[in-house]
């Protein structure tokens, strides 16, 4: 039985080459003749990007001006976006990676490069976010950022208070040391599912390199999350907004703008609860989210239009007045709200640009005990 089916495959690949090589001629006509039109494509854009990320008037203005549909679709993990990817045949058009993560797409040969002829718009963007990113993307051909922020501490200000005077909220011993985070654990605590980022955290708490990739070390910061996993009640990247801003967790490990939602809902609701954010004096993660089109989007010029329109200064002003995230755009600093571009936590002074770092991808043996690590700590007991 099996021979039977090597020869028929053998046939059919040898009617293949045949027919291929049948074709090679009528090829070779082709390209001397005019450019053939492009394929016209359905007046849709399929997008992936985080949750709570954008002002969804944005998407209407976008449709109302080019009569592209915008089919929005949300993930709060890199990890679960790169799962898509990796897997193909996505279906999306619009993707928007971290850094380090956008990094080891490209060189898997996930993203196609932009057609910067169709970005009218790129004379818009911040040389100074766009040479950060070129560390992830060199030469920024596959991507274009979109918004950049850091991971640090969000916090109720009265039930901190309330449970230790003194708290250190501007340091990560706040989460990192269990005698701290001990005092909190009653009225709840959410880290991000983000292992990339986390552990880089831990790293800067003990003094040591956040972007080590030294196995040695990368098992200390295992010992101070297992110290601390019983106080932690979950693990989770995007419901502590809603946990922070409703009073019903009093401490997160979360995203500058997240926290900064979370803050604005409360107020928004009038609840009395008090949400604040800190970059933790030890240091804080700063990392890039950027906008990339998959090799096989179904629309890549739709992917192209909609790019460019972010790339727009009133369209990125209104993007991080919304989300209270920096973005890479120099066009939409005039029109930012004096609250985004004045606060120093969305648009970090000299200061505090001083207490940021960034990190490098994994190396394939390295990410793979950073996942053990993370997979050890998460499914350790809690209290
Ligand atoms: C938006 C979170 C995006 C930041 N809610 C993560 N890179």
């Amino acid at each position: 039985m099996n021979d039977v089916r090597i020869h028929r495959g053998l046939l059919a690949g040898l009617l293949a080459t045949l027919l291929l090589a049948g074709c090679k001629p009528g090829t070779e006509e082709a390209d001397t003749a005019a450019e053939p039109a492009e394929p016209r494509e359905e007046p849709v854009v399929n997008v992936y990007n985080w949750s709570d990320y954008i002002d969804e008037s944005i998407l209407d203005d976008f449709q109302a001006e080019t009569g592209i549909r915008v089919v929005y679709d949300v993930f709060d993990s890199n990890d679960i976006l790169e799962t898509k990817l990796l897997a193909g045949g996505s279906g999306y058009d619009v993707v928007v990676p971290s850094g380090n993560f956008l990094s080891r797409q490209i060189k898997a040969g996930v993203f196609q490069k932009l057609d910067k002829s169709k970005l009218t718009n790129l004379g818009n963007l911040w040389d100074v976010i766009s040479e950060r990113v070129a560390a992830y993307d060199p030469g920024n051909e596959y991507s274009v950022n979109y918004m950049w922020g850091t991971t640090g501490i969000g916090y109720n200000e009265d039930m901190i208070a309330e449970r230790m005077e003194d708290a250190p909220v501007n340091s990560w011993a706040m989460v990192f040391d269990p005698e701290i985070i001990s005092k909190f654990a009653d009225c709840g605590v959410y880290f991000l599912d983000a292992s990339d980022e986390v552990i880089p955290a831990v790293l800067a708490y003990l003094g040591e390199d956040p972007a080590s990739q030294d196995p040695a070390v990368l098992e200390k910061a295992e010992a101070v999350l297992t110290a601390v996993r019983p106080y932690v009640q979950k693990f989770h990247s995007s419901e502590y907004i809603n946990a922070l801003a409703d009073g019903d967790i009093c401490l997160a490990v979360g995203w500058s703008g997240d926290v900064l939602t979370a803050a604005d809902r409360a107020d928004e609701a009038g609840n009395g609860v008090n949400v604040a954010y800190a970059i933790p004096k030890e240091g804080a993660l700063m990392w890039f989210d950027n906008m990339a089109i998959p090799a096989d989007a179904p629309h890549p010029n739709n992917a192209h239009a909609f790019i460019d329109y972010m790339m727009r200064g009133d369209v990125m002003a209104k993007a991080s007045n919304y989300v209270y995230y920096a973005n890479g755009n120099a066009a939409s600093q005039p029109l930012l709200e004096p609250d985004v571009i004045g606060d120093p936590v969305i648009y970090p002074d000299e200061e505090t640009m001083g207490r940021l770092f960034t990190t490098r991808p994994y190396a394939p043996d390295v990410q793979r005990l950073v996942t053990r690590i993370w997979t050890n700590v998460k499914s350790a007991s809690g209290r």
